[in-house]
């Protein structure tokens, strides 16, 4: 009885520190728990920004937009939550002092996905899981350097035998206004300073923001250095279709106002209108 309270207790311990230290966890993709959740958002609108993040290297998210895609442990993975439809206006930049060993000069990309990755008690998902590699050797490009598609639809899993499949809706990146590094051509910014930010109009559901270097050319050897990242979305109300509707009304008001003038001007001609 003492022996078997004993076992319980340690493997209680055991389990309390398996969940304090998601070691594991933390080398693949994951949410950091609610670290990296901006949280659940409707069209009323608001504002998160988390600014205490770092990725690994420069060129993760450009990486994962050629031809092999690229490791998505070199991302870091944010979520977000809508009630229905809004626009999520989302923004990446470098923060030199995001992390105590935190460097500058990170260029920002990022690509958005409706979907979730695995999140704790699952497993976390990560690239070489025996289920990623082997959905990649049937669905991937021939050599596939990792799961990460910075361009499409992205498939990674876990240790559970699980899959996640993250549906692409689309990327920003801090680079040049084209570029192609063998997957077709992209677009950057077209203005290299460390920030980068675009809009999307998202219905209801969760959503999964990937964010990472955005520079090609990094590309290197390790070790990397880990370059700090603030992030933010503000979310706004669509803009109603009787917006537009009340523009047309305007456009047609001004339109017969200036046919109206018209014939008056040259009541005889034109038109064969006589207002006056
Ligand atoms: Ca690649
Ligand atoms: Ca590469
Ligand atoms: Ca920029």
């Amino acid at each position: 009885m003492l022996k078997g309270t004993l076992l319980s207790s340690f493997k209680l311990s055991a389990l309390t520190v398996a969940l304090a230290f998601p070691i594991v966890a933390q080398a693949h993709t994951s949410y950091g728990g609610t670290a990296r959740d901006f949280g659940s958002f409707s069209s009323a609108g608001g504002s998160a920004t988390i600014s205490n993040q770092a990725v690994s290297g420069n060129f993760g998210w450009a990486d994962g937009a050629d031809a092999d895609w690229g490791d998505a442990h070199r991302i870091r993975a944010f979520k977000l939550s809508l009630t229905d439809t809004a626009n999520v206006q989302l923004s990446a930049q470098a923060n030199p002092t995001a992390t105590e060993s935190s460097v500058g000069g990170l260029l920002p990309g990022f690509s958005i996905y409706s979907g979730l990755l695995h999140e704790a008690p699952a497993g976390a998902d990560y690239d070489t899981a025996i289920v990623t590699t082997e959905w990649l050797a049937n669905n991937g490009p021939v050599g596939a350097e990792g799961a990460l598609n910075s361009l499409g639809n992205l498939t990674i899993g876990n240790d559970d035998g699980d899959l996640s499949h993250l549906t692409f809706q689309g990327y920003a990146f801090d680079g040049p206004s084209s570029v192609d590094y063998g997957a077709g051509t992209i677009n950057g910014d077209g203005t290299v300073d460390g920030f980068v930010s675009d809009s999307f109009t998202l219905s209801a559901g969760d959503y999964t923001i990937l964010v990472g270097g955005a520079d090609y050319a990094a590309q290197g050897p390790a070790p990397w250095d880990a370059y700090g990242l603030e992030a933010s979305v503000v979310i706004s109300a669509v803009p109603e279709p009787e917006t537009y509707g009340m523009l047309l009304i305007g456009l047609g008001l001004v339109g017969f106002a200036a046919r109206r003038r018209l014939a008056q001007d040259r009541p005889n001609q034109g038109l064969g209108l006589n207002y006056a």
